[in-house]
């Protein structure tokens, strides 16, 4: 397979006005008849050129041109594309072409699960439809006709407004659909099926009226009430925020079970993972209900960023995700804890972006080729091509941020547009230059900020010496200076925040202040410094960086104890326990004992002692680091020295804290009734963390706390606490077959027995994971089910998938393998866990690359799979 480069990106020769489609859905063959309404593009620069259609895996059943039809010799046909060389400057075009959606286990294109019709067609999934310029610099006018069975399809859904239905024959009905809004083709959906549906509404700002819509099928309909709140708090966020109103009559969701992504934000009709749609207290955790909160809003909120204004071409997939990441992580913030949603972000962060960065697939935020862009859907793209955006805010502010989304819409809605072009109207919004900022999408890697300051006493000032610097990645050997926010702060010796004065600034800020770095090497001077301070460095973790700044461990404690930034706090807290974690991994490869330093424990006794303290941020101070991130500090990796590690810094923390352990959950663990609030959250969330300590600990009595909790719960946040406890020991053992005879009919609550268990440490073994491949709740195309159970060990998993004896990345291959004819999108998820196979110690590298090379060997390999595996084996 060849590389895709931005740098080849040209206009289509043509373009499409309107695309009018016809579905006949069967269960055989579907008849899809489309009417193009073409005409050539003048941007392009060969007048004469030929149309050239995007079109896999159908057959073609005729071919119009203006009326006539096409005979074999005027057009050309290949696995990928229909070219027709004769196109005047205007022309329509009918095309009827069959698919097979009950064939399609790829779940992209038209596809069938449980019996009903959905679609996926981000990023190319519509020229398994139909032969299309399926690209997302065509935006048409699409009006959409299904055609099907009355009694096994009653609902018939496409994007926009419907606009009328009827009797096509004696058994068939048909529903058609317009929408007013031009959108490339990726945007286009259909569902057809058995669905029930939960009804409310919402008045605009404006005063339009708007339906909501929720289809799942009929036994989930208890199951949609959170799912429909968060609908009616993002739009009004979304109005208050950014003064952005909903556009079209109705706003519908549907629920899928068989999903590659989270979900889909189609004109007016999102289709979703019935994962980030489903929740009753019973049935999903905390978690859950954060997670479809946060998914309802970023989907809801693409209606602007990403179908209003649109990519021009894929290599601009972050313009879209980061900009809704950022804006669905801000909505977060506003609706729960900002900083326990901050420190979370950055969490995710750290664990999978810097991972990627460091590994085979680094890619800048804008990649600069791709071989299938299925692959491009990275935590670099969204995770971190929402750290750019939200640095945009740090230096605008939120008023210079406002106006910079404001001409963004003004200049170009119902475009498709560059990164170039968002940045471009940030910067004139603001009469500001970023065009050194424009490097944070062209360079990849985690750049290293190294901050060294100094306190001259005599002289009360204060100096901080900033270098940056960014290491090598694929294809990328060189990098320049970035210009970096950095926030800071400087804590006095009481605690309190000292006032902030550059050099021949006049006056002193309170509090935080944002720095420019922009320079490789750089000094700020400050001034009336009274005492010497401790910096509190990267505050709200202003720029996607390692910050290198050699604290001592006081230093660490009284951040840990004042700093008035709760991210800086939580992260005087990481850095301490990392700095002993690092040395007890060190330890436990070279067979030396093991010990805790007493300052650790001591600092995390008075923070526990602290009840002014946001529980849920004790609990975040509390949640050891996870053992990938673990693994990206070290030169070469042992997973077996991360986990003995990590098992006795958790040992050592529950003998230490055992009393406070104790005190916390009796006192939290109040049976109150369940209530999905940021307060309940919070409690829930450090008491269940204080559960996980104790029962370390495997004293009887302890381990009774859990099973009274897990028989007693309420709720499934509870419930799932408790279990993942006893899942570690043999105690667990009734619990889980117990959770299993009682969730048997819930897909959802199987996929977290089936992820509990290839976690953990004790379960997750890979035979007793390739057993409950066998189970009968399990399915090899479902991709939920692969990434609990598979993934699971694969991901969330370091000691278990990385066995000495190589039998994990057996293992590994084998499913990818597997799943590659099945569905490339999700074999290539699993071929992540092989990132970073070049770091881990000899044995390990030598099997998990002869792993990596049996993949490459199997002929007929995916673009998605060959992707991944060409570039770790590079
Ligand atoms: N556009 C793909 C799914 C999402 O990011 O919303
Ligand atoms: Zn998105």
């Amino acid at each position: 397979p060849q590389p895709i480069y931005l740098k080849d990106y040209t206009p289509p020769a043509f373009l499409i006005d309107q695309v009018d489609l016809t579905f006949e859905l069967d269960e055989e063959a579907t008849r899809v008849t489309s009417r193009l309404v073409l005409h050539r593009n003048p941007a392009h620069p060969d007048r004469g050129a030929a149309l050239r259609l995007d079109g896999r895996e159908m057959t073609l059943e005729s071919l119009r041109l203006d009326g006539v039809a096409l005979e074999a010799d005027a057009y050309q046909l290949d696995e990928e594309s229909l070219t027709i060389a004769a196109v005047p400057d205007t022309a329509i075009l009918e095309v009827v072409t069959l698919i097979h959606p009950e064939l399609n286990t790829s779940l992209m294109g038209l596809y069938k699960s449980n019996g009903n019709f959905f679609t996926q067609c981000e990023a190319e999934g519509f020229r398994k439809i139909t032969y299309y310029l399926d690209r997302p610099d065509v935006m048409a006018r699409f009006t959409t006709t299904i055609v099907a069975d009355r009694a096994k399809y009653p609902v018939l859904l496409s994007n926009g407004n419907r606009v009328g239905d009827g009797q096509f024959d004696r058994n068939r009905h048909w529903v058609k659909w317009v929408d007013p809004f031009r959108k490339p083709a990726y945007l286009f959906a259909l569902v057809a099926g058995r669905l029930g549906k939960v009804e409310d509404s919402f008045v605009t700002a404006s005063g339009r009226a708007v339906a909501l819509e929720i289809y799942v099928e009929p036994h989930d309909l208890d199951k949609c009430a959170h799912a429909m709140n968060s609908v009616k708090k993002s739009m009004q966020w979304d109005e208050q925020v950014f003064g952005l109103e909903y556009d079209l009559d109705s706003y519908m969701i549907v629920a899928v079970s068989d999903f590659n992504m989270g979900a889909m934000e189609n004109k007016g009709l999102n289709i979703f993972n019935t994962a980030y749609v489903l929740a009753r207290p019973d049935t999903a955790t905390d978690t859950d209900f954060d997670g479809i909160e946060a998914v309802i809003a970023h989907e809801y909120f693409h209606n602007w960023t990403g179908n209003r204004v649109t990519c021009r071409d894929w290599f601009q997939l972050s313009l879209k995700e980061g900009l809704t990441v950022f804006r669905d992580q801000e909505f977060s913030a506003d609706m729960g804890s900002r900083a326990v949603k901050r420190i979370e972000d950055v969490r995710t962060l750290r664990t999978h972006q810097f991972a990627e960065d460091a590994g085979p697939m680094a890619h800048p935020v804008r990649p600069d080729s791709y071989i299938e862009i299925n692959n491009f859907y990275t935590v670099t793209i969204y995770e971190k091509g929402a750290e750019v955006v939200r640095m945009y805010h740090t230096l605008l502010g939120r008023e210079g941020f406002r106006r910079g989304m404001d001409l963004y819409f003004k200049r170009h809605d119902g475009q498709a547009v560059t990164c170039d072009d968002f940045r471009a109207a940030m910067a004139d919004a603001n009469g500001v230059d970023l065009t050194q900022f424009a490097r944070w999408y062209s360079q990849a890697g985690t750049p290293v900020l190294r901050v060294r300051g100094h306190y001259d006493a005599a002289a009360r000032t204060y100096t901080l010496d900033v270098a940056q610097s960014c290491p090598a990645t694929p294809g990328q050997p060189t990098k320049l200076p970035f210009h970096i926010p950095l926030v800071l702060g400087l804590v006095g010796p009481d605690g309190v925040d000292l006032p902030l004065r550059l050099e021949g600034e006049p006056a002193a800020a309170a509090g935080s202040r944002v720095l420019d770095v922009t320079e490789a090497e750089q000094r700020f001077v400050f001034v009336d410094v009274a005492v010497e301070p401790v910096p509190s460095l990267l505050r709200g973790f202003s720029a996607p960086v390692k910050l290198d700044y050699p604290y001592s461990r006081a230093q660490l404690v009284h951040l840990m104890a004042h700093d008035s930034d709760p991210f800086c706090r939580w992260e005087a807290a990481q850095t301490l326990l990392l700095q002993d974690l690092n040395g007890l991994i060190d330890a436990a490869r070279a067979g030396r004992p093991l010990q805790l330093a007493d300052d650790v424990v001591a600092a995390f006794r008075s923070m526990l002692a602290d009840t002014s303290l946001d529980p849920a941020l004790t609990a975040l101070m509390l949640t050891l680091p996870a053992e990938s991130y673990l693994a990206d500090q070290q030169q070469e990796i042992d997973p077996d020295a991360i986990r003995t590690a990590l098992n006795f810094v958790r040992l050592g923390l529950a003998r230490g804290l055992r009393n406070e352990l104790k005190q916390t959950y009796s006192r939290l663990n109040d049976g109150a009734a369940y209530r999905f609030t940021a307060a309940d959250v919070a409690r829930r969330s450090l008491k269940n963390v204080c559960l996980a300590y104790l029962v370390e600990l495997d004293e009887p009595a302890l381990v009774e706390l859990a099973q009274k909790q897990y028989r007693d719960a309420s709720n499934m946040t509870d419930a799932y606490a408790a279990l993942a406890c006893l899942v570690e020991r043999e105690a667990g053992d009734e619990a889980l077959a117990q959770f299993a005879s009682k969730w048997a009919d819930e897909a959802l609550v199987m996929d977290k027995w089936f992820a509990l268990q290839a976690s953990s440490r004790r379960r997750g073994t890979v035979e007793h994971v390739r057993a409950l491949l066998e189970h009968p709740s399990f399915q090899l195309t479902n991709p939920n089910k692969v990434r609990a159970l598979i993934g699971g060990l694969l991901a969330r998993n370091l000691a278990g998938f990385h066995r000495a004896d190589g039998s994990g990345y057996e293992f590994a291959a084998e499913m990818i393998l597997a799943l590659d004819k099945l569905n490339p999108q999700i074999a290539a998820r699993q071929v992540a866990s092989f990132n970073r196979w070049r770091k881990l110690e000899p044995n390990r590298r030598a099997a998990m690359k002869a792993a990596l090379e049996r993949i490459a060997a199997e002929s007929g390999l995916s673009r998605d799979v060959y992707e991944i595996v060409a570039k770790n084996l590079q």
